[in-house]
């Protein structure tokens, strides 16, 4: 067995007696491992931010869990099959959607999740930025659907469906999406999907996922219109971003699957209840330079925007950027 698996196994004994002691006999019985080789696993969990306290003829007990983005908390009573099944952490990456599409070339399977704490080159759509810093949760997952390469802006509206689901049930706030990928709360913007595709000219060969959401962001880290939810909340408060990767990985696992098994229209429902953009004015610049102005209507089968003009005429746009106007 690796170090991590006995550290995880630590962890899952120390929480199933969250309120009481543990023997170092008892625990080292359970792992199979000598009560030296035990000490030295209690050591290394303290050293990563565990505060584990020792009492003589007491034992073991587990007394914080440090507020940390570890892998072995994430895993802990994750009930996912395939989202996170794998997951690789960076204390900092570049970008997750680059090792993501570099693990996704070399084979890794689907639902393989690529975490980091901050990115130093963190991407947004068409060569734009996107700020990490601490506080922010950044993550990309592999998805091989069997879908063809024009659908694909079809998995970032199930992201964004997923991203607010777990934003509303983790924290309460009033999560919506603006179509098609940014995630908002008070008109402010907390997230972004990107989504990346490797495809051939009948299929999508696989597809790298990347959510960044702000969590505990201070406000003068992010750009002018950005928020995060600690300061939605007005709590004062750090979350946790264990938790709430959890009901990322939770909220897209179950979205995916109806979409893998029900196809766009049994997302498309909420899809629409979530927007913030139906019903507004809007001005939207798409792939093609081309600026469309009139009242967002609908989001069509398909996932396009559908825009009426002022003519009476109605556009589907499949990309691009919305301004709300009014
Ligand atoms: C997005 O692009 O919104 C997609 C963001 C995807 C980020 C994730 S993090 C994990 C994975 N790995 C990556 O490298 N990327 C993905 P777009 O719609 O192009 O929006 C970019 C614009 O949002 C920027 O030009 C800024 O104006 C604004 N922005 C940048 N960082 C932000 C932040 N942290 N919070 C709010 N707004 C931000």
């Amino acid at each position: 067995m690796k170090s991590e698996k006995f550290d995880n196994k630590i962890l899952e004994l120390f929480k199933k007696h969250d309120d009481s002691y543990l023997s170092g006999e008892e625990v080292s019985r359970a792992l199979g491992i000598s009560r030296q080789a035990l000490w030295k696993h209690i050591e290394k969990l303290r050293e990563t931010g565990y505060i584990i306290e020792a009492v003589p003829h007491l034992g073991y007990k587990l007394m914080q869990v440090p507020d940390k983005i570890l892998v072995p908390e994430i895993r802990w009573n994750l009930k996912t099959k395939i989202i996170g099944r794998e997951m690789h952490f960076y204390e900092n990456a570049g970008s997750t959607n680059d090792i993501a599409y570099e693990l996704a070339r070399t084979g890794a399977r689907e639902g393989t999740v690529v975490i980091a704490n901050e990115q130093a080159r963190g991407k947004g759509r068409l060569g734009r930025k996107w700020a990490s810093p601490e506080g922010g949760v950044y993550l990309s997952c592999i998805l091989r659907p069997d879908i063809l390469p024009n659908e694909i802006p079809k998995i970032t509206l199930v992201a964004a469906t997923s991203a607010v689901k777990a934003i509303r049930r983790f924290s309460g706030l009033h999560a919506l999406i603006k179509w098609p990928n940014d995630i908002f709360i008070s008109d402010r913007k907390v997230g972004g999907i990107l989504t990346e595709l490797k495809g051939e000219p009948d299929r999508a060969v696989f597809v790298v996922l990347g959510i960044g959401i702000n969590v505990n962001t201070p406000k003068h880290m992010l750009p002018e219109k950005g928020t995060s939810i600690k300061e939605e909340s007005k709590s004062g408060r750090d979350f946790s971003r264990v938790d709430f990767i959890k009901e990322v990985l939770i909220a897209l696992e179950k979205e995916y699957m109806k979409f893998k098994g029900g196809g766009f229209s049994s997302i498309r429902g909420d899809l629409k209840s979530f927007s913030c953009t139906l019903g507004r004015h809007v001005n939207v610049m798409t792939g093609k330079r081309k600026k469309i102005e009139g009242k967002a209507v609908d989001i069509d089968k398909d996932g396009a925007l559908v825009v009426a003009l002022a003519s009476g005429k109605r556009e589907r746009i499949l990309s691009g950027d919305v301004r709300i106007e009014r």
